[in-house]
């Protein structure tokens, strides 16, 4: 899978990319991640991406040339495919495990992280395939979901996740919570672990694990058990 991010803050994204699963993923050569800096694609002295709104109403907007710009640029780029373009913002449909699968089954995408009030929206209109969300509640700039989005994704691309299993049985695959987990030592804080799990038992720990993953949804998210 390949990743193109376009960002005024590349620098974000350079410990994100370094660590644990996804830093492994793109040592191995599974996972490949290439920060843009949106600045590059200025032509003017100070290198500026934003400007006042039309209309006023306060904040700063950024400009649609360097976008446009960088997006066609990045786009042609890369080999003749063309990535998916996809623009971060409280304005998109909210991320879920689904559109994550989905996403990440494209293949080739652009992240497009806006700062500020917003992006002109004649960048919408022209370079942008999809506009996505990771929440209702408003960020300072789109970098953060786009590493959300990197990370969730990289987990369903094959040999990135060390034991297949916990992707098969990833909580959200069966639409449920995930169950209870439990490690040593035997007893903290006066509290033992559940029996069946000590029994070796295997047929009974899989039967306690479905009830317990029934009951935290029906307890923490009864409108999952809805959907399912
Ligand atoms: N899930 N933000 C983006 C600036 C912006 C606004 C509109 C493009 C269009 C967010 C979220 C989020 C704050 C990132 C505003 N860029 N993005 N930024 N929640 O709150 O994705």
């Amino acid at each position: 899978m390949r990743v193109q991010v376009l960002t005024i803050f590349p620098e974000l994204f350079a410990p994100f990319l370094a660590t644990s699963l996804v830093g492994r993923a793109i040592e191995k050569g599974i996972l490949e991640v290439r920060v843009h800096d949106l600045r590059d694609f200025t032509e003017d002295r100070h290198r500026s991406v934003d400007d006042e709104p039309y209309g006023g109403g306060g904040g700063m907007v950024m400009t649609a040339p360097p976008w446009i710009r960088a997006v066609r640029a990045v786009s042609e780029g890369t080999e003749g495919t063309n990535p998916w373009r996809v623009l971060l913002s409280p304005q998109g449909a909210r991320l879920d495990d689904a559109k994550v699968r989905e996403l990440a089954g494209r293949g080739d995408l652009l992240l497009m992280c806006g700062r500020y009030e917003g992006i002109d929206e004649r960048v919408r209109l022209t370079v942008v395939d999809e506009e996505v969300s990771i929440g209702d509640y408003v960020l300072s700039g789109g970098e953060l979901p786009a590493m959300v989005l990197i990370e969730a994704m990289s987990r369903q691309v094959p040999g990135v996740v060390q034991q297949a299993d916990s992707v098969a049985q990833d909580s959200f695959r069966s639409g449920l919570l995930d169950y209870p987990h439990y490690t040593r030592p035997p007893v903290v804080e006066g509290m033992a672990v559940p029996e069946v799990l000590l029994s070796g038992d295997h047929a009974a720990i899989r039967r306690w694990h479905e009830q317990e993953a029934l009951k935290a949804t029906r307890e923490k998210r009864p409108d999952l058990l809805e959907k399912s």
